[in-house]
């Protein structure tokens, strides 16, 4: 794929879904307690006025009861200028969420399609980065569907490359986010897994893991609150941030990536 500056961060459109009540039995690999609906949501709307003041027009989708975790749209669709794709969440307790969003992602693309094969994919696995897309396989997402999801976007134009996801971390993206162009953040152990080749990587601090999981939207980082030295390398690596409070996603293990599928459409 051509060199796409932006590709990874300037958007014009996001889509998003309340928590429901039923958020309190969100999956967790570690039980630190069930996350409060109502905190969950206030902090949602804080997410999704920063979204709208970065720049976006959200879609806020309603509550599903049937699925706790479907608030984390990220997993269940990838999205693209030419197209959205649905892909296959990897548990069973979130495989009816593709279908679930289809509608909202007919509503804003011409093309939707679903992820070729058996196999699956979860958004959170996936990586976009300004000339190539990476695709971390993880106990979520297996080589089946890492593969068909590889070929499907190579036959889209775009450069796509399966890589192994640390062990004991949920998802490739739980572990780094892209910044900029050639600006990548990274725990330690993705910063020296080889993954992003000789692009400038930003190590999150010590004991700060969770932070690096921050979404750059146009001008700004967005950044969860209580990571203050991660929050000040992004700074002094020349990002603007803005802070968020992410204690109830945390409870289960979601990310300020998680809450929102993010996407550039053509105007008019
Ligand atoms: C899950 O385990 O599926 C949810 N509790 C958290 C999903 C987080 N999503 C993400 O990292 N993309």
């Amino acid at each position: 794929m051509a060199h796409r500056p932006g590709l990874s961060y300037r958007f014009t459109h996001a889509i998003t879904r309340t928590p429901s009540d039923s958020v309190s039995n969100g999956i967790r690999a570690i039980d630190s307690g069930d996350p409060d609906a109502d905190r969950f949501r206030e902090e949602h709307g804080l997410y999704v006025k920063a979204l709208q003041e970065a720049g976006l027009t959200v879609d806020v989708l309603p509550p599903l009861e049937m699925f706790p975790d479907s608030c984390f749209v990220e997993d269940p669709a990838f999205c693209l200028p030419e197209g959205a794709i649905r892909l296959r969440p990897g548990t069973a307790s979130r495989e009816g969420e593709g279908a679930a969003i289809q509608p909202a992602l007919q509503s804003r693309f011409d093309r939707v399609i679903a992820l070729p094969g058996s196999g699956c994919v979860d958004g959170g696995d996936v990586l976009m980065l300004d000339n190539i897309i990476l695709i971390g396989l993880s106990a979520r997402t297996d080589r089946e569907g890492a593969e068909a999801f590889a070929h499907l976007l190579t036959d889209w134009g775009y450069s796509a490359k399966v890589c192994e996801t640390p062990a004991g971390v949920l998802h490739f993206k739980t572990a780094c986010s892209t910044l900029g162009d050639d600006v990548i953040l990274a725990t330690r152990v993705m910063a020296e897994s080889g993954f992003f080749g000789d692009r400038k990587t930003v190590v999150v601090a010590d004991g700060e893991d969770y932070a690096a999981n921050v979404i750059r939207v146009n001008d700004v980082v967005l950044v969860p609150e209580g990571y203050p030295q991660t929050r000040a390398a992004i700074e002094a690596a020349g990002f603007k941030t803005v802070l968020l409070p992410t204690h109830e996603a945390r409870k289960i293990d979601g990310g300020l990536s998680c809450l929102s599928l993010r996407f550039a459409l053509a105007e008019g």
